[in-house]
């Protein structure tokens, strides 16, 4: 016998699984409420055990994190060597574990994937190393120590990093996976991450007037702290930035009514935050992976700079200056290709923005499954892969040939020069394990300095076709089941021709709906040429949801009634 079963037996007591619970590793992870997760953290900090001994005794990550959820919420996801997601054919033993009947059933699952995977769990030189962190739910630490008594469970070692962001553990996961080797990511603490990022950003608006004060709502979550310190490190001189919704300690606050998702999503200012006509701002989410920008224009209408806008205004700057410094890839036979930049969206990017993308800029568009694993394999087959999602997830990862032809590339004129120590400190500034709302945020600041753009200059790229998300209440969301990159439904069996039926009513009209992976409900997504004829498509989709699919609660009274032919009759 390869680990101790009376060991983990014991231990699994302490973490007793509820009754009726079905667990899924879904896109980020399992995420639900805090209370129903204890035996859920006990088998990932197994499950993290088990994926280091496959790998050799490389560092996994495990953050405990709901992101933009509610408070009450919580959740966890491991992190691959380099700073990845999970890889996807793991998440299915993580849903094994987790729904392990009883310790008789966890132990054998545990040799279900030893054996599966073949890993050879007596070598005694391969120990299991995890490290893990956490966000400012008050739920964390308790989940904290059951993550640490899976992994003690089947003789890991765990090193916790305390209160960090989700891209904080990405990014010293990385940073320990890769120390002393020519992959080197950094000094794996989040103090080497802040002077890291502050170099780099230095370097590219060093001796540039600067722009005015960014306000910057932190969602009551860890970004606060974590934004607090990297201010300290970079300077109040170079990097003007002032934080509203930085209250971790009272009960309740953390993404209410404010952050990313809530301000994309109801397309309006957070609370606590006083934004007058032309001032400067952006929200991270809980756990600061999600950055969106919005100011409030002359007219008085609020003005949202999502990641769509984010995505095409990284991509037109990253391209301006590869251009500039004539950048060219050495191929393995000798010969030189231009850089292959590439975007990555999902079906809720604003159709404006892809049209922008593929007509203006010229850049090809490749379309993935929402969940930014799936954004993130697609932009790895780019020398410059740009990857967002419209709700401000994302980063831009650069090829080894590129950051290799930043790093070798002479420039022959002082334009050269500086579009290539540009190049050099982005590279140094994104995040390459995943999508950081601190490290985008500086990459948007940077440009702009470098532009000496306003957020309306920025926002004149294009515009943002009408859009509306909503979620519906069903009685079961696995009944509906997606397909070409979540833009259809193959089942329920018809509902796609109804939703067809409709969309080509409207001008510019595009609508689809997809089950959550994150929320117990079904998100109908909208778009049309005005804003009358958005809100119409998507009530009437809304309607022939709740109406014939197992809506559940009260129907909102909003949602529109359809007869058997499609016409509107309420
Ligand atoms: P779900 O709940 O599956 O739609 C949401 C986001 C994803 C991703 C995950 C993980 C939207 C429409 N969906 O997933 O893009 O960010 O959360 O946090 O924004
Ligand atoms: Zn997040």
């Amino acid at each position: 016998m390869s680990f101790d079963p009376a060991l983990v037996s014991s231990l699994s007591l302490k973490h007793p699984r509820p009754h009726n619970a079905n667990f899924v590793y879904g896109t980020a992870g399992f995420r639900m409420k805090a209370e129903l997760l204890d035996s859920v953290m006990f088998r990932v900090g197994i499950l993290a055990v088990l994926r280091s001994k496959k790998l050799g005794g490389k560092v996994i990550g495990a953050m405990i994190t709901a992101s933009h959820n509610p408070e009450q919420d919580n959740g966890i996801k491991l992190v691959e060597p380099l700073g990845e997601m999970l890889l996807q054919s793991w998440e299915g033993y993580a849903t094994r574990l987790a729904n392990a009947a009883t310790e008789a059933d966890l132990v054998q699952a545990i040799n279900e994937i030893i054996a599966a995977e073949q890993i050879d769990f007596g070598k005694l030189s391969t120990k299991a190393n995890v490290v893990c962190a956490r966000d400012t739910r008050p739920s964390g630490e308790a989940l904290v120590a059951a993550v640490k008594d899976g992994v003690a469970a089947l003789g890991g070692s765990i090193v916790d990093y305390g209160f960090k962001t989700t891209p904080h553990l990405h990014y010293i996961t990385r940073c320990l996976n890769t120390q002393g080797t020519p992959d080197a990511y950094g000094v794996p603490t989040e103090e080497g991450y802040n002077d890291k990022l502050a170099a780099a950003f230095k370097t590219i608006t060093a001796g540039l007037p600067r722009l005015s004060t960014l306000h910057l709502d932190a969602a009551n979550g860890i970004g606060a702290p974590a934004f607090k310190k990297f201010l300290e490190t970079i300077g109040s001189e170079h990097l003007s930035v002032h934080i509203v919704n930085d209250d971790i300690h009272s009960k309740g606050k953390l993404n209410s009514k404010c952050g990313a998702d809530f301000v994309k999503l109801y397309q309006t200012k957070p609370e606590g935050l006083d934004l007058a006509p032309g001032q400067r701002a952006a929200s991270f989410d809980g756990d600061a992976d999600r950055l969106v920008y919005y100011y409030i224009d002359d007219n008085g209408t609020f003005k949202l700079l999502d990641g769509d806008k984010i995505a095409t205004l990284a991509a037109g700057f990253i391209m301006e200056q590869v251009r500039i410094a004539k950048v060219q890839i050495h191929k393995p036979d000798g010969t030189k290709a231009p850089l292959h930049v590439g975007l990555v969206q999902t079906a809720y990017a604003n159709g404006s923005s892809t049209s922008y993308v593929k007509n203006t800029l010229q850049v090809p568009v490749v379309f993935t499954q929402t969940g930014v694993k799936h954004l993130h394999h697609a932009a790895e087959h780019f020398d410059v892969g740009v990857y967002f999602e419209a709700n401000g997830h994302g980063t831009v990862l650069f090829s080894k040939e590129a950051t290799h032809a930043f790093k070798t590339t002479q420039g022959s004129t002082p334009e050269e020069h500086r579009a290539l120590e540009i190049l050099r400190a982005l590279a140094d500034l994104i995040n390459q394990s995943v999508g950081d709302a601190t490290s985008d945020l500086l990459m948007v600041e940077a440009i702009l300095t470098v532009k000496q753009l306003s957020l309306s200059g920025w926002d004149k790229a294009y515009a943002d076709l009408p859009s509306r998300q909503e979620k519906v209440l069903v009685a079961q969301r696995s009944i509906f089941k997606p397909i070409n990159a979540d833009t259809e439904l193959a089942e329920p069996l018809g509902l796609q021709d109804k939703i067809n039926q409709q969309v080509q009513k409207f001008n510019k009209g595009r609508c689809f709906v997809r089950p959550s992976g994150t929320e117990d409900i079904v998100r109908v997504y909208a778009e049309a040429e005005t804003r009358d004829e958005t809100e119409t498509l998507s009530q009437i989709v809304c309607g022939i949801v709740f109406d014939g699919y197992g809506g559940v609660g009260e129907r909102p009274a909003k949602f529109k009634k359809v007869d058997a032919a499609g016409n509107v009759v309420a």
